[in-house]
């Protein structure tokens, strides 16, 4: 092949995007409750060994770039959009009216704020460190930000603590710095009551949300189930304002399984908000488009999901990677992760419907009908074929995400 000069690589990348089947409508995509956070299509590739790849760009970009796509829905950090200076300030209530107008025009939703407490060198000691004027501080930016929330029409505030913890051991007592991070929380949830009835709007859904690694080496709440105890231990004053958001990669880096992750958090009915995207286990956070890497777990977790009625937000947190440019992150990374998860979400939908799935799970639940008082071994013999069933409908599963169940064949 020729070499590809600057001028003619976009619409390589734009005829190859096409060549690989299109792609849902706009229209489509944006039937689902999915959203783009501003942090995600403004990454711009750097990291601790890494240089950025990428320019700049500003939520009007962003925002627009969504709307095109049939993303419905736009998340951010305080900081994505307000430099840490104007927060509280004049400057914040113009840069609101800005992200307003630039919604309302391209018709996207804010559905979520999160207030950045683990950037700025102000929390390089975690925003619940010992110095009360930097408790005060992040309770303040989690207050502003429940401001924000409520001025930009958002229902979900969402949390991850990131600093809280150590590099170093020896200074820091766990006990007294979840009471102050609870302090930070308590104080949001409870100006949040008092905004919404000022505002006669519905209070927020306030998420906390895990991660088992990075930015520090010991973490004080590394995954979701720590976060569902620190919401149950009665250091918080509102636990019933106060679920999770989930990211599944954070579940798997610590070696977890996010369908079990996701299942404890059903059952304690805090599934609030969840960030999609994929990665490796016991790796850092690579925040890989969702599907990428794992998709037959992905298939499995949103099996899970829409049988329990999941309706909360997908949220695309994840890096569109170093080797892509400006243009194809809104050529090709947003457009493609959307649509694997429609297409992985559609899937999970023949999977719950699928006829071969369905019978094989209830002669399981039905047993082999051994009476009551049958011993061990009894019980066992007349179960062992049945049992089989299992590993059929590992294999039932891998048929319908290779797309086998439609005929698919290969040809010997
Ligand atoms: C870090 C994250 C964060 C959180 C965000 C909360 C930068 O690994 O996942 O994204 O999702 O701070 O909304
Ligand atoms: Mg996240
Ligand atoms: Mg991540």
């Amino acid at each position: 092949m020729k070499p590809v000069p600057p001028s003619g690589q976009k619409a390589l990348v734009e005829r190859l995007m096409q060549a690989c089947g299109g792609g849902y409508s706009p229209e489509t995509r944006r039937k689902y409750f999915i959203s783009g956070p501003q942090w995600a299509a403004s990454y711009r590739g750097q990291a601790l060994f890494h240089a950025p790849t990428r320019e700049a760009i500003g939520f009007e970009d962003v925002i627009r770039e969504y709307a095109r796509i049939g993303i419905g829905f736009w998340t951010t950090h305080d900081t994505d959009v307000i430099p840490t200076e104007h927060l509280g300030k004049d400057g914040q209530q113009e840069i609101v009216a800005a992200i307003r107008k630039s919604l309302a025009n391209h018709g996207v939703r804010c559905s979520m704020v999160t207030a950045e407490t683990f950037y700025h060198e102000v929390f390089a000691a975690s925003p619940a460190a010992e110095a009360p004027e930097i408790r005060a501080y992040a309770a303040f930016r989690v207050n502003n930000t429940v401001d924000l929330g409520h001025e930009l029409g958002a229902q979900y505030a969402v949390y991850w603590p990131g600093s809280l913890g150590y590099y170093v051991q020896g200074a820091i007592e766990e006990t007294q710095t979840l009471r102050w991070y609870a302090d930070a929380l308590n104080s949001a949830t409870e100006h949040d009551i008092e905004v919404a009835r000022s505002k006669n709007r519905p209070v927020l859904k306030h998420c906390l949300e895990a991660k088992p690694f990075e930015p520090q080496a010991e973490i004080l709440l590394p995954t979701s189930d720590a976060m569902l105890a620190f919401i149950a231990s009665g250091l918080l004053t509102h636990p019933e304002m106060v679920g999770l958001n989930p990211e599944y990669l954070h579940e798997l880096m610590w070696g977890s399984a996010p369908r079990a992750a996701l299942a404890r958090a059903l059952v304690a009915g805090k599934l609030w908000h969840f960030d999609i995207n994929d990665g490796y286990r016991l790796k850092h956070d690579v925040d890989i488009g969702v599907g990428l890497v794992n998709p037959l777990d992905w298939l499995n977790v949103l099996v899970l999901l829409r049988s329990h009625g999941y309706h909360g937000p997908f949220n695309l947190d994840y890096k569109p990677p170093r080797t892509t440019s400006n243009h194809g992150v809104f050529a090709v990374s947003f457009p493609s992760a959307v649509d694997r998860f429609i297409t992985l979400w559609e899937m999970a939908g023949e999977v719950s419907e699928d006829p071969v799935i369905r019978e094989a799970t209830e002669a399981l639940k039905a047993g082999a009908g051994v009476p009551p008082g049958a011993d061990a071994k009894a019980i066992f013999e007349a179960n062992k074929d049945l049992l089989t069933l299992h590993e059929l409908i590992a294999h039932r599963l891998v048929q319908i995400l290779l797309g086998l169940h439609r005929g698919r064949v290969y040809l010997v």
